[in-house]
């Protein structure tokens, strides 16, 4: 820094407006290249951009010689996915420059609010596990871990959502389209990733591996500045190169397509994200993906370990290496063959130091949803892996036998022809977790419950959490601005502390003032909603939503028969004094899951058919905003009053988005499933209105032969929700439209929607009645918030740093 001449920027924070303002207007001419007069709202949000980011540098700089100068462990975070959603605010907020950055802005002549807007929403990611990531990444910037995100620089994201006629419709995603001002390129920080080829004699010993296609990862790197920019990690995203930009001979011939394919077919490999969370298998695309960022990963933290210390031994107690779910699980393998064939180490040692680094977080119990590659697939793609993984395999193998378990006890790596990636991560790893105390009971219990038997220490839980900067501090100004006043603002970075308000939920007065930042986020939310979704939300309306990724274990067909059926009822009693609801749903289906996508196009077709009809008008609406993403959540969640977590019970692994909207004040209508129990055993029973069959009796239901047709039988108003959706009530034009939705739940049911139905019902109506009383709505909604501090991923971190990863945090 200073050895080079250049004058740094005092420390994070200490900016004055008008400096700021200063930065701006010489990054718009110097970086930009245009005048004030000539800018654009992009060129104002870049220009303010960079000139956050000057701030974070130099902090950035000196996390990276604190850790080096203490010789700190490592911890590398290997996640396909990182959701991140937006980032200016995010970097202002933690820099503590709000004020300045208004304030320069406001002299420019320009609204910071909208800059905010302006920024594309970074979707590399498609729900919980990217999400979760992201505020991993947070925290570990909080709490002062020494963490570096590892992932990949997908050109599209996530795609966009549209609705042509009620249907999903996809386009590609581009927020690349504009420069992106957080990241900085590193052209030297780039390794060479093979596939394919052959394998030489003796696999496992030096230079086996001979790659027939070669393409090349560099990095991007992004600060990650943490609450008050006292750290600041890094999240380092790679980005598929060609070796050769084109084949000069073929340009030279004339054939100008030909030279140009070696890059495009390399540029494939990070060109997008995978919207598919539904059929992981059988795409070899996908799986050259997930090499090359794990293979990259791999190199990138050997190289940085070698440069400081000599013994490869030592690995293990300067690195841990944290795979988010199945996806990065070839980094086993990986490992073990650049210490073998690279290093010289034989295979039982570099097993070894390879398990003392690797740990393997577990996100989905679903079968279907559990990575196996076919192995004629991994032999063709990586044929050394391919072997090293039959080599671990067979350690396992002889592990298992000598702890006198049976050899066919459905623990092996390989079988049917495929490789097991869950199975694979788990005996790779030292610590293998799940997200949610019940999530990890049932791993222990169900799908690892063979690998657990043999290594009762390896399962631990860590409960997720999220970041309490941005789901709290950044989208919730209202709440922020009542809770500064009551408790001050140590719980942005303790969140704990947010008990503190416990005793408030019995003052009247703080009450009112609570329930009048709840007003105040759903008079911000109402212009926009009508705007997206033809909805009047008036601020007495019980805002009820299910934002989240549409899966039908998620069950948002069951709010939806709640839908069809309340507005019955209110047709046939109009005398009633029902409760005015908005129903709000906002998520994204997998572009090739035929259910998922026909479930939105029945809510949207049950969304005209209610909005339209004025025997309900101001008492239900539904509305189905198009392209939920990061934003929108942080929109929608301070608004809502009512989160509906309604997964089978057993599935939802955690859920993060009910720990989200718990701690800005919703009360959660859930069933006993994921994260929902531990958020009931904080918030106290009846601060919470859990429904429905708890994961045992689910097991139960399906062992003695569920037949939901008794079900819908026995519940007339689910009969005549499904009936009408059979008759075409809300698809005169095609009454057969929805014939598989009605077919499956009355013969199959899987997600066992009708068996929940009448209890859903029942908790729905008390919803409505307690709505009514608002002071023990509100106390509830208070204590919500006060006892949800729990779900800090920084409580997470801590846990993971502690139990997991045996790494120091610094705050
Ligand atoms: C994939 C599939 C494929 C088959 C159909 C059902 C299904 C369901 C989920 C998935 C995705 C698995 C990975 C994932 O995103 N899990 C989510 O991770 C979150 C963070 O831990 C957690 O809160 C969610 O409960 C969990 O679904």
């Amino acid at each position: 820094m200073d050895e080079v001449g250049l004058t740094v920027p005092p420390d994070a924070g200490a900016v004055s407006a008008a400096e700021l303002r200063e930065r701006v207007g010489q990054h718009l001419v110097f970086s930009i290249g245009r005048g004030a007069t000539a800018a654009r709202l992009a060129d104002w949000r870049l220009a303010l951009s960079y000139a956050i980011r000057d701030r974070i540098v130099v902090p950035w700089f000196q996390t990276a010689e604190r850790i080096n100068a203490a010789d700190r462990k490592r911890v590398y975070y290997l996640s396909m996915e990182f959701l991140i959603g937006r980032l200016l605010d995010d970097a202002v907020a933690n820099l503590g420059l709000e004020s300045a950055a208004r304030e320069a802005m406001a002299g420019l002549g320009v609204d910071y609010d909208a800059l905010v807007r302006d920024e594309p929403d970074a979707a590399l990611g498609n729900g919980g596990l990217g999400r979760l990531a992201a505020c991993f990444l947070d925290s570990m910037s909080a709490v002062g871990v020494a963490g570096l995100g590892y992932g990949i620089r997908y050109d599209h994201g996530l795609f966009r959502q549209s609705f042509e006629a009620g249907w999903q419709a996809e386009e590609a995603e581009d927020w690349l389209a504009q420069p992106h001002p957080w990241e900085f390129e590193r052209p030297e920080a780039s390794f060479p990733i093979g596939f394919g080829g052959s394998v030489g004699p003796g696999a496992g010993d030096a230079g086996a591996w001979h790659p027939a296609e070669t393409v090349i990862a560099v990095a991007y790197d992004t600060p990650v500045p943490g609450w008050q920019g006292r750290w600041v990690n890094t999240l380092r995203l790679w980005s598929a190169k060609p070796t050769r930009e084109f084949e000069l001979q073929a340009f030279n011939r004339g054939d100008f397509l030909g030279a140009a394919t070696p890059a495009v077919l390399a540029e494939t490999i990070s060109r997008v994200l995978y919207p598919d969370d539904s059929t992981p298998q059988g795409r070899e695309l996908r799986l050259k993906q997930e090499y090359f960022f794990t293979a990259a990963s791999i190199r990138d933290i050997l190289q940085r370990f070698e440069r400081r210390h000599g013994d490869l031994a030592a690995l293990p107690d300067k690195v841990a290496i944290q795979l988010n779910d199945t996806h990065p699980a070839i980094a086993g393998p990986e490992l073990i063959r650049l210490l073998v064939d690279e290093r010289g180490l034989a295979f039982d040692a570099a097993f070894d130091i390879a398990r003392g680094c690797l740990h393997y977080t577990n996100h989905t119990l679903l079968p279907e949803a559990l990575e196996r590659w076919p192995a004629e697939l991994l032999g063709r793609v990586l044929p050394c892996h391919l072997e090293i993984v039959e080599r671990i395999d067979a350690r396992h193998a002889r592990e298992s036998a000598a702890a006198g378990r049976p050899s066919d006890d459905g623990t092996a790596i390989l079988g049917d022809g495929e490789v097991r990636m869950g199975t694979l991560a788990f005996v790779a790893a030292r610590r293998v977790n799940g997200v949610s105390a019940l999530h990890t009971r049932l791993m222990q219990e169900t799908v690892f419950g063979g690998l657990h038997a043999l290594h009762p220490e390896r399962i631990v839980n860590q409960t997720n959490g999220v970041t309490p900067r941005r789901w709290l501090h950044g989208c919730n100004p209202p709440l922020r601005a009542l809770l500064q006043e009551a408790i001050g603002d140590g719980w942005v970075a303790d969140l704990d502390r947010l008990e503190a308000l416990v005793p408030l939920a019995d003052d009247a007065a703080f009450r009112e003032r609570f329930a009048a930042a709840k007003r105040a986020n759903k008079v911000r939310l109402a212009p926009w909603l009508a705007e997206q979704a033809g909805i009047e939300l008036a601020p007495e309306t019980l805002l009820d939503v299910q934002i989240k990724r549409f899966h039908e274990y998620k069950r948002q067909l069951l709010n939806l028969l709640e839908t069809v059926a309340l507005w019955n009822a209110m047709r046939q009693a109009p005398e009633v004094d029902w409760t005015p609801r908005v129903k709000v749903f906002g998520g994204k289906a997998a572009p090739g899951y035929r259910m998922a996508k026909l479930i939105i196009k029945l809510i949207n077709d049950v969304a005209r058919t209610v909005n339209d009809d004025p025997a309900v008008r101001g008492r239900l609406q539904v509305a189905f905003p198009p392209n939920y993403n990061v934003s929108m959540a942080e929109r929608l969640i301070p608004a809502a009053d009512l989160s509906e977590q309604i997964s089978t019970a057993g599935l939802e692994a955690s859920g993060t988005g009910n720990m989200k909207l718990a701690l800005n004040g919703a009360l959660t209508v859930g069933t006993l499933d994921g994260a929902n129990v531990e958020i009931r055993d904080r918030v106290g029973e009846e601060n919470i209105f859990i429904f429905g069959l708890t994961a045992e009796e689910v097991a139960r239901r399906r062992a003695e032969g569920y037949a939901p047709a008794a079900c819908i039988a026995a519940s007339p108003r689910l009969a005549e929700a499904v009936e009408q959706i059979a008759s075409g009530r809300f698809s005169p034009d095609e009454p057969e439209r929805f014939r598989a939705i009605v077919e499956d739940l009355r013969g199959h049911d899987r997600f066992l929607v009708c068996a929940d139905f009448e209890a859903y019902w029942q908790r729905q109506r008390a919803i409505d009645a307690a709505w009514r009383d608002r002071a023990a709505w509100t106390r509830s909604a208070v204590l919500n918030v006060a006892r949800c501090g729990w779900f800090s991923s920084d409580r997470a971190i801590r846990g993971y740093a502690k139990e997991i990863w045996n790494a120091e945090t610094e705050f």
